[in-house]
C-alpha cells in the first residue's frame, strides 16, 4: 500500500491517523495500542529517517510513537533521548524502557489487560532482554514481516492481545524470524568477541544487523560497531553498547550524522561520489575514537564467513 494514499483515505473518511516506527516490535506494538484505543484508526509505519519527508510533514498526525517529530502531532509517545518533544500532548520519557508503555498512558489504556500485555512484550524486546516465549515469538515475527504483515500483526494484537499467537499466519512469520535468528547466531559465533567488536560488511546481506549487534553484546562485547555498505556510496552504521559501561553510541552515531540511544544508535550516510571508499575511512576514524586501541576489525563476507582484517590503531 502506497503510504500517502493511506493518509488521504484516512483523512477523507475522518479516521484518526497514527505514525509509528516500522523498525521493531516497539513501533508495531505502539501501533497496536493505538488501534486498541481507536479500532477505527489508520496506521502508517515509517523509519526515523523518513519522518523528514514532505508527505509526512504535511500531515497532522493524531498519534506518533517511537519516532522523532514529523512536524504536526497531537499526541506523541517516545523515549529517544535525541528526539526533542513537539506534540500538543507529549508522553515523552527518555528513561522509559519502550515507547509502547508510554502509548498505553497516552491512549488512556492503563488497566486494559490487552494493551498492557503488548507493552510488557515491548519492554522485553526494546531492552534486548527477552525472557518470555511470547516476546521471543512476536519479536521474531515482526523481524520477518513485510510492511503489510506488520500492519496485520498490529491489528491482530489490538484485537486479541497475546492470543494472537494462536494465529497461523502470525506463527508462520515467527518461525521465519526464528530461522533468521539462527543465521545471526552462526555469524556471531564466528567472531572472537573482545571488549569491543568492529565489523564491516562490504555488501548488505539479508540479516538483521541490529540483532547481530545485540547478539555480540550478549556474548560479551561492551561496544559493537557494525558498518554495512548498502550501495555504491551509501553506508549504514549500527552501534550497540552494554548499559553498565561508559560507552555511548549516541556520540558515535552523531559523529556520522545519525542518532539514537546511549546503548543503541545508528546512522546512514553517503561518501562523495568520486570517493565512494571514504565512508569506510570515516567510520574507522570514528571507531578509533570510540573503541580501545587494538580492537580487531572483522569483515563479513557474502557467504557469511568472518575474517579478521587488522586492528584499530
Ligand atoms: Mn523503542
Amino acid at each position: 500500500m502506497w503510504r500517502p494514499l493511506t493518509v488521504l483515505l484516512a483523512k477523507a473518511s475522518g479516521r484518526p491517523l497514527a505514525l509509528c516506527d516500522v523498525g521493531d516490535f516497539d513501533g508495531v506494538g505502539s501501533a497496536a495500542v493505538f488501534l486498541r484505543a481507536r479500532p477505527d484508526g489508520a496506521v502508517v509505519l515509517a523509519a526515523p529517517s523518513e519522518v523528514k519527508k514532505r508527505w509526512v510533514r504535511l500531515v497532522t498526525w493524531d498519534f506518533v510513537a517511537d519516532l522523532p517529530c514529523p512536524g504536526k502531532a497531537k499526541v506523541r509517545a517516545d523515549h529517544h533521548r535525541t528526539n526533542s518533544p513537539c506534540a500538543e500532548r507529549e508522553y515523552y520519557d527518555a528513561e522509559a524502557p519502550c515507547a509502547a508503555i508510554l502509548a498505553v498512558r497516552a491512549m488512556g489504556l492503563e488497566g486494559d489487560p490487552i494493551a498492557e500485555s503488548i507493552a510488557a512484550i515491548a519492554v522485553e524486546t526494546d531492552t534486548a532482554n527477552i525472557r518470555t516465549e511470547e516476546a521471543r515469538l512476536l519479536d521474531a515475527a515482526v523481524r520477518a514481516a513485510s510492511y503489510g504483515e506488520k500492519l496485520y500483526i498490529a491489528n491482530i494484537l489490538a484485537r486479541e492481545g497475546l492470543n494472537a499467537l494462536k494465529d497461523d499466519k502470525l506463527m508462520g512469520l515467527a518461525q521465519r524470524g526464528l530461522k533468521i535468528s539462527e543465521v545471526v547466531m552462526d555469524v556471531a559465533s564466528k567472531v572472537d568477541v573482545s571488549e569491543a567488536v568492529v565489523l564491516y560488511s562490504p555488501r548488505r546481506l539479508p540479516i538483521p544487523y541490529r540483532q547481530l549487534a545485540i547478539e555480540l553484546e550478549r556474548r560479551g562485547a561492551a561496544l559493537v560497531l557494525i558498518l554495512v555498505k548498502r550501495g555504491y556510496r551509501t553506508y549504514r552504521l549500527y552501534c550497540g553498547a552494554r548499559r553498565e559501561t561508559n560507552y555511548d553510541c549516541t556520540k558515535v552515531a552523531v559523529a556520522l550524522g545519525g542518532g539514537g540511544h546511549k546503548y543503541a544508535a545508528g546512522a546512514q550516510y553517503k561518501s562523495p561520489f568520486y570517493r565512494p571508499g571514504e565512508g569506510l575511512d570515516r567510520f574507522l576514524s570514528v571507531a578509533r575514537a570510540a573503541a580501545p586501541p587494538g580492537t580487531p576489525i572483522y569483515v563479513l563476507r557474502d557467504d557469511y564467513a568472518v575474517q579478521k582484517e587488522g586492528e584499530l590503531g
